[in-house]
């Protein structure tokens, strides 16, 4: 094996929080039930399929352009939930981890859904830190397709099956085993069938 490639929201950062708070309050402002439990249906979905899973519970027929509206709205609110990012909401173990996956020769990439990543990135201080970056920007379709795994591997120059993928959503498990990748599982995708490993902590990684 000779790469990681790392989902963000989760995996690398605590993100996942900030896209409830945000969601909550716009399900909220709708009236529409949302709690913790729904909010697992959304890691690793796009912005747009998130939205569809929250409009399941919604009284009313949302129009193609109120959708779009919702989903902006949203957006705007995890942005400035965003703003307040640090070095420090790093997940735990991630930046010691990273360091000595590096010195033992991996090449370390990012896999994200999200459009936002090179903002969260910057906020984290992790802008020029990997070798690869694919994310919500560069890609047509979301988790579970493998899409964008397989624009990572190939900013690497590598193939799916030299590449582990670490995920904390099911929908990225099921993308990074579609793609042919050995699929690393944290948090609640540690239990998906298919994994190749599922981490207790993210250090465990060093035990591959
Ligand atoms: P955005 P990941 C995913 O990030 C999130 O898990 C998911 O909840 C979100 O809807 C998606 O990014 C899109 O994010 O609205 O910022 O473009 O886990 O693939 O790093
Ligand atoms: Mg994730």
């Amino acid at each position: 094996m000779k790469a990681f490639i790392f989902d963000l929201d989760g995996v690398i950062v605590s993100t996942d929080e900030l896209h409830y708070e945000a969601w909550k309050q716009t399900a909220d402002g709708e009236g529409i039930f949302f709690n913790r439990e729904i909010n697992e249906r959304l890691r690793g979905v796009s912005r747009g399929e998130s939205l569809e899973i929250i409009l399941e519970r919604a009284e009313k027929k949302y129009s193609q352009e109120e959708k779009a509206q919702l989903a902006e709205s949203k957006n705007r609110i995890y942005r400035e939930l965003l703003k307040k990012l640090t070095p420090a909401d790093r997940l735990e173990g991630v930046t010691e981890t990273l360091e000595q996956l590096r010195k033992r020769g991996y090449l370390l990439a990012i896999g994200s859904s999200s459009k936002n990543a090179p903002i969260i990135l910057e906020k984290i201080g992790y802008k020029d830190y990997f070798d690869a970056i694919s994310d919500g920007n560069n890609i047509k379709k979301s988790k579970p397709d493998p899409e964008v795994f397989l624009c990572a591997a190939k900013m690497l120059g590598l193939k799916p099956e030299e590449c582990y993928v670490v995920e904390d959503a099911e929908a990225g498990i099921c993308a990074a085993l579609a793609g042919g990748f050995a699929p690393v599982g944290i948090g609640g995708a540690a239990k998906c069938d298919g994994i190749t490993k599922g981490l207790g902590k993210f250090s465990d990684l060093l035990e591959l």
